[in-house]
């Protein structure tokens, strides 16, 4: 999409955006409230993978393709949606800002994290994950019921027609400790989300691979949480800080508990805290605190958001679920990736997640040429400018 005052770039210029969203692999930018800010998927494949049979519980064996975001949702987020007045608003939540609006949002409850998500559902024309009937931004949800569309039985407090949700526990784990290039490619789990066995090194800020964001050693007295986007090294899909900086939310009941016909249960937490005292096991797959009530707002406790992916589209080469000029770049580099006519079928067409609603239907007639192909370019370099959250 374009938005008015958006510079256009020049097509060198778009080049070498979509060369490094190349380098960054299967990471979608996806923009919020008008563009006020992003949210970064990486895709996580591999379905059918088993569940760990180390860490504790057994999680992660996932059997679909999925998007879990890149980062920890940022104050700066909350703030963006707190001040919308449009008819999408959600009420308002509360977080703490004493280390920055780019850090971490905190002090965020599990139902203040599911009216984000909502929200975020609303922007984008999709379904509500989570049923509120009453309007307090720390009530709890009314779990979805037989009957109800999008019901799912097996996980009553996520509607399946939603885009974003909070991840599972499983979705969570295998986003942060699976590789399915560990054991010579048969895949496996590393105890820590930096890719490795042996304990993260501390950091208090940056992207050094094997680095998280906690105390020990090397950073015994860290100053403050990090950005979200410089929050340590990445796990094998490319997600940030699932190790460290801080706790994270799970939409799953805590301990491997029954899900609550109230909404009232306990959910999970993971991940480890920047300035917790407990060394790197807090931050291992084997740590896992089951017992938070959904309305607890805690200094320790953060958030990231998942997202269901939409069915392919052929022609769209790089995988960011729109047929534009930057897929005919790729082709034009390496013709394997698939077939021009794909291209020239579904140009100009997005991916359509199929519990959308009020997505514009794709274009009927294609017209090839210069001039489209040079729209094209504009258009993606307008979409693809990444709006830094208070650099
Ligand atoms: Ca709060
Ligand atoms: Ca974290
Ligand atoms: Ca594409
Ligand atoms: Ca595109």
């Amino acid at each position: 999409m374009i938005t008015p005052g958006r510079m256009l770039l020049t097509i060198p210029a778009a080049f070498g955006l979509l060369m490094g969203g190349l380098l960054a692999g299967s990471t979608r930018a996806v923009p919020f409230a008008g563009g006020a800010f992003d949210i970064d998927f990486v895709t996580i494949g591999n379905p059918g993978n088993p569940n760990d049979s180390g860490g504790w519980l057994h999680h992660g064996g996932v059997d679909y393709v999925y998007q879990m975001g890149t980062y920890e949702i940022s104050v700066e987020m909350i703030n963006i949606y707190n001040a919308d007045t449009s008819s999408i608003a959600g009420p308002a939540i509360t977080t703490d800002s004493a280390y920055g609006a780019n850090r971490p949002a905190y002090d965020v409850s599990w139902n203040e994290a599911a009216r984000f998500v909502n929200w975020l559902n609303r922007d984008g024309g999709f379904q509500e994950a989570y049923q509120f009937t009453t309007s307090g931004g720390n009530d709890n949800i009314t779990p979805w019921v037989s009957g109800d569309v999008g019901y799912d039985a097996s996980n009553p407090y996520r509607n399946t027609d939603a885009r974003y949700f909070l991840p599972t526990e499983d979705e969570w784990y295998k986003a942060a400790f699976y590789d399915p290039n560990k054991n010579g490619g048969a895949g496996g789990y590393w105890k820590y989300a930096t890719g490795s066995d042996s304990d993260p090194i501390g950091t208090s800020g940056g992207t050094t691979p094997g680095t998280a964001v906690y105390r020990d050693g090397v950073n015994p007295n860290p100053p403050a949480p990090a950005a979200i986007t410089n929050a340590g090294g990445l796990s094998p899909y490319g997600t940030m800080a699932q190790s460290g900086n801080y706790f994270e939310w799970m939409e799953s009941p805590g301990d491997g508990g029954q899900f609550s016909p109230t909404g009232a249960g306990n959910r999970q937490i993971r991940g480890g805290r920047w300035n917790d005292p407990h060394g790197a096991g807090e931050l291992s797959s084997s740590f896992a605190v089951g017992d938070f009530i959904p309305s607890r707002e805690d200094g320790r406790v953060g958030f990231r958001v998942a997202a269901a992916v939409a069915p392919a589209l052929l022609g769209d080469f790089d995988n960011d679920e729109d047929v534009d000029g930057a897929d005919f770049l790729i082709w034009q580099r390496d013709t394997s990736v698939g077939s021009l006519s794909d291209w020239g079928t579904n140009f100009g067409t997005a991916a359509a997640f199929s519990a959308a609603v009020g997505v514009p239907e794709p274009s009927s007639a294609v017209l090839f040429g210069i001039s489209a192909l040079l729209a094209s370019f504009t258009r993606f370099s307008a979409s693809s400018r990444r709006r830094p959250l208070n650099p």
